[in-house]
């Protein structure tokens, strides 16, 4: 695993804050192999345009461990973000950061919701053991997250502040809380921002209230031309800005 400098370095290099959630799967087992293909063409092409890639449970599960690894490892240069919404107790919380470790991922979003004893704490100890960057989920994109887990949005950034995270994912939907986070956080921790195109935010708006990185999703993979729609999220996501 590798911590979030390598991330700012990477994202520095490319001028591009830029995250593609690669969320990719498929139901039959006879195109796993083309799922594969299909993965292993966008990560070449996309390269040049993009910071940090995250795979979300989905992938993950329809993979495997091996096969992922294979793919994660053949295309290091990105930054790999494990999406496991980690939110169970501290034991089965540490084995599942080991397999994100196992597979070459460098970072694991958790979420904070989970508390700091025998939760968060543990997840921390883990990732920070093994060199990488831990982000917590404080408030998420969905309507549905407004009728409980946001409305806990200030404690659960003050656990993860307490837990020792290096960032945070909030909503490009719902930018008040990237807001509200940066006024408490400063500019040392980093902010990651889903919810971009098909969820209905505008590229640029989280990082204009304060985010480090957007992600987008589905508005890459699937685009006509996913590597010139990469390529114009990433003209508008520009770190230098
Ligand atoms: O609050 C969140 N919202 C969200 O969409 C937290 C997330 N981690 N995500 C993830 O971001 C979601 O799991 C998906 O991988 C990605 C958004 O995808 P898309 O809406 O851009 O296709």
């Amino acid at each position: 695993m590798r911590n979030i400098s390598y991330l700012i370095r990477r994202a520095k290099f490319l001028d591009s804050r830029l995250i593609v959630a690669l969320d990719l799967y498929t139901d039959t087992v006879d195109s796993k192999s083309l799922l594969i293909d299909r993965l292993d063409k966008l990560l070449e092409k996309l390269t040049n345009y993009v910071a940090a890639i995250k795979i979300g449970l989905p992938t993950i599960l329809c993979l495997g461990i091996d096969e992922l690894h294979e793919l994660l490892h053949k295309y290091r240069d990105y930054y790999f973000i494990a999406d496991m919404k980690i939110s169970d107790v501290g034991h089965i919380d540490r084995i599942l950061c080991r397999y994100a470790d196992r597979m070459g991922f460098d970072a694991v979003i958790s979420h904070a919701i989970i508390g700091l004893k025998n939760g968060l704490e543990v997840v921390v100890d883990e990732v920070h053991s093994k060199g990488g960057s831990i982000f917590t989920v404080c408030a998420m994109s969905h309507p549905g997250a407004e009728e409980i887990l946001n409305t806990n949005f200030s404690k659960m950034l003050d656990i993860s502040l307490k837990a020792g995270v290096d960032g945070f994912i909030l909503p490009a939907t719902q930018p008040k809380y990237i807001q509200l986070a940066r006024e408490k956080i400063g500019k040392e921790k980093i902010v990651i921002s889903p919810g971009v195109v098909h969820q209905g935010a505008e590229v640029g708006t989280a990082v204009k209230y304060g985010a480090d990185f957007e992600i987008i999703g589905r508005g890459v993979y699937l685009a006509d031309d996913p590597v010139k729609a990469a390529q114009t999220y990433a003209s508008k996501l520009r770190w230098s800005i």
